[in-house]
């Protein structure tokens, strides 16, 4: 049976797609970086689900009553209050978006150069913030994670063996504390049960190392542990949120994906004072006065109304139903992709549609290219271009090699989404042409947001991704 939406549209914003030439050039103007496309040539955009999302009225009412003091907002507090009921957490901060929190909290956990900060699979800005900061990144993701034709329910799973042998290994100091992404972006959008959750905070308390969730798209995770984890059918949602949160000692968030907002994010402590103090006093230099952390009094109100709608299990199912619904469709015209299906996106495994690129040419790059070119529908690179290179300046390979389709919350129909569903159906009948890409530009941080990249076909000695060139 269909299971509509619970919610009727109110108001509509215009799209358009440009003619064929037009995207062709405009793309090779962006030096075929989707990032460095202007939103107004893509038609459907599917880059991310971060801050792209569509606010409710009451969402909307909300900002009205926004609160713009700058010391003790009453914004703040409606949002103070909600984060505690949501998590049992008692120290909040906001911050004006998930990396801002990281910023604030990984150089007090991380001590010591070299330490390691150990998750499932970090996600970009925060690999870069455990970096900047000093510290190393390890990935202990479970192995299924990694084949995207193995179907596991909770593929965002930590490794619990692998963490405790690392941790018996590694002296007490060495390691810095331990992030578990929910639900795990680079695997996939994939889930992390509570039983992980449970096991992964046993083995922290043995060693005496604290737990940290990165809850970007935490109400996304409890869906799926609702779902799929025997003995949790029955159990509504902010439950199981809150005993997710039970085995973390706090969280930093970017209230962008399930705080429904276009902007903020969240840092918060379980009753840590010693180190909310500390918190607090790089919040102000960085972020702002500890009841704004740079948020607008009425970003914190809708923010405050947008995590309450996070937990409404309608929303969730209409939400992930329509992803699950993208995914599925893809699959019936043979596309491969991670499965299953995640929540925020449907991941595109570039490794299977494109096996004759190498990994150094960006296959996935390489697709959301062509996805670009065919429909004007833009994705994002996870893979071995977005991880760029490691400390001698090597190109890194990825694990995988993936085109992300990110849904945006409540915001396009299932129309567009066949509509970039049938898209790639075409190009898989004429995937064998398709070439990769090398970098002409990159800087050294974060370089996919504004490296510039050519075809290879374009002519270029081997290797290419390993020598660092300048555009003349
Ligand atoms: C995304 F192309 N994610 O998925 P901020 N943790 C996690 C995230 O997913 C995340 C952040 C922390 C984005 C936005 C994005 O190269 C990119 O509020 C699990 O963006 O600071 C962000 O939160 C950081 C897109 C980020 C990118 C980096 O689309």
């Amino acid at each position: 049976m269909v299971r509509p939406e619970p919610y009727r549209i109110k108001m509509v914003e215009p799209i358009r797609l440009i003619s064929r030439e037009e995207r062709e050039r405009r793309i090779a103007e962006a030096g075929y970086n989707l990032f460095a496309l202007r939103a107004e040539d893509v038609f459907i955009d599917l880059l991310t689900d971060s801050g792209t999302g569509a606010m409710s009225d009451a969402q909307w009412a909300a900002l009205l009553r926004g609160d713009e003091s700058y010391a003790g907002s009453r914004s703040f507090s409606r949002l103070q209050e909600t984060v505690r009921e949501l998590t049992g957490y008692r120290y909040v901060l906001p911050t004006h978006q998930g990396r801002g929190a990281e910023h604030v909290l990984f150089p007090l956990l991380i001590t010591r150069p070299g330490q390691l900060v150990i998750g499932n699979l970090h996600f970009d800005t925060t690999r870069a913030h455990i970096q900047l900061a000093g510290g190393r990144p390890v990935d202990l993701v479970i192995p299924e994670a990694y084949d995207t034709t193995v179907d596991h329910p909770f593929k965002g799973n930590l490794d619990v063996d692998r963490l405790e042998a690392l941790l018996k290994s590694t002296p007490r100091d060495a390691v810095a504390f331990i992030l578990v992404t929910v639900t795990c972006n680079s695997a996939g959008g994939q889930p992390v049960s509570l039983a992980n959750l449970r096991a992964v905070r046993a083995v922290a308390d043995k060693y005496g190392v604290p737990v940290f969730l990165d809850a970007a798209r935490f109400a996304e995770n409890a869906y799926f542990i609702k779902m799929r984890e025997p003995g949790y059918a029955g159990r509504s949602i902010p439950s199981i949120v809150k005993e997710m949160f039970s085995y973390a000692d706090g969280l930093t968030m970017s209230a962008k994906k399930d705080g429904l907002v276009n902007i903020g994010g969240l840092l918060a402590l379980r009753d840590d004072e010693d180190l909310f103090r500390r918190c607090q006093a790089r919040l102000v230099p960085f972020e702002g006065f500890p009841t704004y952390g740079g948020l607008a009094g009425r970003d914190m109100e809708a923010l405050a109304e947008g995590l309450r709608e996070a937990v409404d299990e309608d929303h969730l199912a209409a939400r992930i139903g329509q992803v699950e619904r993208f995914g599925r469709w893809l699959e019936e015209a043979g596309v491969p992709v991670q499965r299953p299906i995640g929540g925020h996106a449907v991941y595109v495994d570039a490794k299977r549609f494109l096996p004759h690129v190498p990994p150094h040419q960006f296959p996935a790059q390489a697709l959301a290219v062509e996805l670009y070119r065919e429909a004007g529908v833009r994705g994002v690179e996870v893979g071995s271009f977005l991880l760029g290179r490691d400390e001698e300046g090597r190109q890194q390979t990825a694990p995988m090699e993936f085109l992300r389709l990110a849904v945006p919350r409540r915001t396009y129909t299932d129309n567009h989404l066949r509509y970039a569903a049938e898209a790639l159906e075409r190009i898989m009948a004429r995937r064998d042409a398709i070439g990769g890409f090398r970098i002409v530009y990159e800087p050294p941080v974060l370089r996919h947001f504004t490296a510039h990249l050519a075809p290879v076909s374009a002519g270029c000695p081997q290797p290419f991704a390993n020598e660092l060139l300048t555009e003349d």
